[in-house]
Formats: structure tokens, sequence, C-alpha cells
């Protein structure tokens, strides 16, 4: 109802539109349509949480809401993710920088690396927020950036908050943090797989 809402942080905000999104994938399979409007709207709630970790991840906050929006505003012409695909695949424009099909990887990237980063906060090995977020930027995004964005997110981490001061920071306590950052990474990964699907089907290899 309205009243959960307005109480909602934006880590269970998060949590929640991608349970929603998965929801839909789960009960459809991965062969559905799924439209780019709802796909968008649970993408941009990520935008906030990159908001969050502190000043270097404001850049990685515009490079992604970027690519999400330039997604939204396809979605009048293209409707689904499959067209986005589609299009690109006939005009040989997939891997093309600013392509709709480049920034729906580079989204999913973004979507992977939250992922990744929530693992690792919430593992047993106790990292550091910025080991946790090197590690996940590491095995996520490095092998695909320029040497000098790769050399600049890096130093970035150094800016990280503490564990402490994040979950202060986004008006949760340790166990509401853990238990939302566990739904987030129970509820992305659908979506991510449904992502890469789009991708395998078309004989697109994801190494890039
Ligand atoms: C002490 C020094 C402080 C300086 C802080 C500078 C931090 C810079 C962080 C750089 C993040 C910018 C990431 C940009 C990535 C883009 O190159 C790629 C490819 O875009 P394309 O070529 O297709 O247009 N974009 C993405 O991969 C989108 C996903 C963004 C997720 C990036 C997370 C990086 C986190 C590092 C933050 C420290």
């Amino acid at each position: 109802g309205d009243s959960v809402y307005e109480n909602a942080t934006a880590l269970s905000a998060m949590a929640e539109a991608f349970e929603e999104l998965s929801g839909i994938i789960k009960e459809h399979g991965l062969d559905f349509d799924l439209s780019l409007k709802p796909f968008c709207h649970a993408c941009s709630y990520v935008s906030v949480l990159f908001g969050f970790l502190g000043f270097a991840f404001k850049f990685a906050e515009m490079e992604y809401t970027s690519k999400v929006r330039d997604l939204e505003r396809a979605s009048a012409t293209y409707g689904t993710l499959n067209n986005i695909l589609d299009f690109d695949v006939r005009n040989h424009s997939v891997k093309i920088q600013g392509s709709l099909s480049r920034n729906l990887r580079r989204v999913r990237q973004g979507l992977d690396l939250m992922r990744v980063l929530f693992k690792n906060f919430l593992s047993a090995d106790n990292y550091s927020l910025r080991e946790a977020a090197s590690s996940a930027y590491q095995d996520v995004c490095a092998p695909y950036h320029t040497w000098g964005i790769r050399t600049a997110a890096f130093a970035g981490m150094h800016t990280l908050p503490t564990k402490e001061q994040l979950v202060i920071n986004l008006h949760e306590t340790a166990e509401s943090t853990e238990k939302h950052m566990r739904r987030y990474i129970d509820a992305s990964l659908p979506v991510i797989e449904y992502i890469d699907n789009l991708f395998n089907l078309r004989r697109i290899p994801l190494n890039w």
C-alpha cells in the first residue's frame, strides 16, 4: 500500500522493484518479450544506490543513468528489449558505442556490479566496502573497460565510505541492509540471465 511505499528506503525500493521485474520473468519464462518500460523503471532504482556510494560513484551513476535514460526514451519506438537487439543486429550496430544494444549490455553490467558488490558486502570474509567494490568491479566491469577508466575506478574506490557509514547513509540497520541486499541479489539474477539470453539467442558472444 501507499504507507509502505512512503516508508521505503532506497535499498528496499530497489529490492522491491527487482522482485516485481523478476516475478514477471519467472512467471512468463525467458521467451517472454519484456517491455523496456518496466525494465528501465526497475533499473532507475539502481542509479539511486550508485549515488549513495559517494563521490567517485557519482561518475558511475551519471554514466549508468544516461544509458538507462537512452533505453527509456527508446521505449516509445522499440517497445521491447528484443526489438532493440533485432534492430541493431540488422544494422550491424550491436557493439557500436552509444547503440541501444550496447547500452543494454552496459546497464546489465551495472546491475551485476551491484549484485556482486552486495554479495561481497555480506560475505563471511568480512571485506571492507572498498574491497567488496574493487573485487566486484574487477570481476564484472574491469575486463571490458579501457585502461583509463579502470585506473580511475580503482583510484576512486579509496573514496568509498566505511560499511557502517554506508548503512547510516542508507537509513538502514545492519539487519535491514542484509535483508534488502539479499532480496536484490536473488531478484536481479533472473533479470541479468534474461538479458544474457537475448544476446545468446542471437549468437552474440558476451566478451565485451
Ligand atoms: C581520487 C580520485 C577520484 C576520481 C574518481 C573517479 C572515478 C571514476 C569512475 C569511473 C566510472 C565511469 C565508468 C564508465 C564506464 C564506461 O566506460 C562504460 C562503457 O561505456 P560505453 O563505452 O559503452 O559508452 N560504461 C559502463 O560500463 C556502464 C556501467 C557503469 C558501471 C560502472 C561502475 C564503475 C564503478 C567505479 C566507481 C569508482
